[in-house]
């Protein structure tokens, strides 16, 4: 493959999420959430695994961030515990939960970092799930004084609202692979409608009060594509985007529930769908992998997959997604906060970490990104998924997603082979 420029101003960086890695799930006043109570219920997650210990992050986040800067990145993408801020999901801040995050910022900027905050990464307090979790229409109003909070403590510029609603809808509310549990579609509908008002009126919080900053949602989008050459196929493929991809760019963008999806209004009170289409600032997109249905509308896995049997690898699903969003939303700077793949790669007697799985992945998933930029796509940056090796929700610790191999039991840090290429990618700003 030829070298691939990128933008000399292509802000390179890095995600992780607050219950994935900082495990101190006990410590410094730190709330329960739905997350401690899904993980402690046997059979719910692999192995019985919790997010305890995670990568220690909480205790050793002085040594990642010198990581960091030896990985040169420009960005990290990390999220903020609700349970830390707010132990019961609503009324005063805990000032050590709130300090932990601002040492945090303090050291990326003082290393050059740009810090990109995301607000919900799933770690909602279990004493809000116990009033209705995201079922209640409470919660999204609570997650606006929350942000409010958070907003006055940390001076950063870029803001994301809710990390992958759909996930929370699909595998909590619908499958209940993960908290909190529920398997019951009519009520994923409702908490999706009240995740959507809680990314809105935390974004009008910040428009209101903080001139300069930029806010929007992190969506996990699937381009969608029929199996195979029949009507049914291409009937079913339209239908699964409007789940995968229209449920939430339509309301977010257009002000409107795509049709064919919402069998029940009642739960919609007026004025919500102007509260959920406040303009925003910027998209952040987490592209892994496609969508392919058959005839029955049925998932059919048509390219290799590794750790992760959902995961596909298949970079042009990524160019396509892109462009989908710019032909039919209005246009605003793209962010792309996760992109990456598990693999079980363990250090050799060299103590290297060979994930050429990974890199394989990294590198045709970005040479399909440099061909939507090309195509006319405004992307301003890049984080891959994850910084860390780190919880992955149901199945615990056996899928590693990081750049950076943790070995769970010593908390040793070893950076993989594909830290090192990513680096070189960083380093020239080409991908070759
Ligand atoms: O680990 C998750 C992350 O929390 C949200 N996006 C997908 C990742 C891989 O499954």
């Amino acid at each position: 493959m030829n070298a691939l420029r990128f933008p000399s101003d292509f802000v390179w960086g890095a995600a992780t999420s607050a219950y994935q890695i900082e495990g101190a799930t006990k410590e410094d006043g730190r709330g329960v959430s739905i997350w401690d109570t899904f993980a402690a219920t046997p059979g719910k997650v692999r192995n019985g695994d919790t997010g305890d210990p995670g990568a220690d992050h909480y205790h050793r986040y002085e040594q990642d961030l010198d990581l960091m800067r030896d990985l040169e990145l420009r960005s990290y993408r990390f999220s903020v515990a609700w349970p830390r801020i707010q132990p019961t999901g609503k009324g005063a801040p805990n000032q050590k939960g709130l300090d932990f995050y601002r040492r945090l910022v303090d050291g990326l900027v003082e290393r050059g970092i740009r810090p990109m905050v995301t607000l919900f990464h799933w770690d909602l307090p279990q004493a809000l799930q116990d009033e209705g979790g995201w079922e209640s229409r409470e919660t999204a109003h609570r997650f606006a004084d929350y942000a409010e909070i958070v907003f006055g403590a940390l001076h950063v510029r870029d803001w994301l609202t809710i990390n992958e609603p759909k996930t929370v809808v699909e595998c909590g509310y619908k499958t209940g692979v993960h908290a909190p549990g529920v398997a019951d579609w009519d009520r994923a509908l409702v908490a999706c409608h009240h995740l959507l008002l809680a990314h809105g009126l935390a974004s009008r919080v910040l428009h209101e009060q903080y001139a300069g900053r930029r806010i929007g949602p992190a969506l996990n989008l699937h381009p969608t594509y029929p199996a195979e050459d029949t009507p049914e196929a291409r009937t079913a493929a339209w239908h699964q985007d409007g789940l995968e991809n229209r449920l939430y760019l339509d309301p977010i963008f257009k002000g409107a529930y795509p049709e064919g999806i919402l069998t029940d209004r009642s739960h919609i009170h007026e004025g919500d769908l102007a509260a959920i289409s406040e303009p925003v600032d910027l998209l952040a997109v987490q592209y892994y992998t496609p969508v392919f249905v058959g005839s029955d509308g049925e998932r059919v896995i048509k390219h290799p997959v590794r750790a992760a049997s959902w995961l596909e690898d298949y970079p042009d699903g990524f160019h396509d997604i892109l462009v989908q969003v710019k032909r039919d939303y209005p246009e605003v700077p793209l962010v792309i906060t996760e992109n990456g793949l598990a693999t079980d790669d363990e250090p050799g007697q060299d103590g290297r970490v060979a994930d050429l799985d990974r890199i394989s992945y990294l590198r045709g998933h970005l040479a399909a990104l440099h061909r939507a930029m090309k195509a006319g796509v405004r992307v301003e940056g890049y984080h891959v998924w994850s910084l860390l090796d780190n919880y992955e929700w149901a199945e615990g610790y056996a899928q590693r997603f990081g750049v950076v191999h943790v070995d769970f039991a010593t908390q040793h840090r070893t950076l993989k082979d594909s830290a090192l290429w990513y680096r070189d990618v960083i380093k020239t700003g080409e991908v070759r």
